[in-house]
């Protein structure tokens, strides 16, 4: 990889930057087990395996110091009455935090630390939101009339660590409650120490 400095445009309605490396696209069927009205769930995959969340990321090296960054659009819809969202994750180097800059649309980005503690914080166009080191995030579409598009940056050493997320969920699940999002206990979230 050359190392210089470069610069990107993000183009067109939903930000693609100019020049990515990867191009990660999540349907339904990666989001198993994380929607609480599973019927509904097994419902909508039978019609469709459809398109969630699409990242664009430009690689670095995976070292300290780097950093990787891109785009992440995720498309309006809902599973039931629950919005779609990205499936989640811990950092699988606990002591690394992340940036989202909220290029356009609305909605919310999920948290709790390994401790339990939670925390809802909403994006709109222009916000910056910080996640500190230790904290799972999983971001929420609460529009359904338009892609939530967010930027984001990280250390390029962070990893990913989705298997918490996949076996119990949030402790918060973010639902449609007609003119406004919900915020409500996710059934299936155990405490850490119950675990
Ligand atoms: C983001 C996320 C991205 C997709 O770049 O990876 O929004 O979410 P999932 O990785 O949970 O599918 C980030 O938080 N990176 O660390
Ligand atoms: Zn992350």
């Amino acid at each position: 990889m050359v190392n210089r400095p470069f610069t990107l445009q993000l183009l067109g309605p939903q930000a693609i930057p100019s020049r990515y490396d990867h191009h990660i696209t999540r349907h339904l069927s990666a989001l198993k087990n994380q929607f609480h009205d599973q019927d509904a769930y097994h419902d909508a995959l039978n019609v469709a395996d459809m398109l969630l969340y699409e990242v664009f990321e430009i690689r670095r090296p995976e070292l300290p110091g780097e950093l990787l960054f891109g785009v992440t659009v995720i498309h309006p819809g809902k599973v039931g009455d629950e919005f779609f969202m990205t499936k989640g994750h811990f950092h699988s180097v606990l002591e690394t935090a992340e940036l989202y800059y909220c290029l356009d649309g609305e909605g919310v980005l999920v948290m709790e630390s390994l401790e339990g503690d939670w925390a809802v914080e909403e994006f709109y166009s222009g916000s910056v939101t910080f996640v500190p080191p230790r904290w799972a995030h999983r971001s929420v579409n609460t529009s359904l009339d338009g892609d939530l598009i967010l930027f984001f940056a990280y250390p390029a050493h962070a990893g990913h660590d989705y298997k918490s997320i996949e076996e119990h969920g949030f402790r918060k699940l973010i639902l449609d409650g007609g003119d406004t999002y919900e915020i409500v206990d996710n059934p299936r979230w155990l405490p850490p120490e119950r675990r």
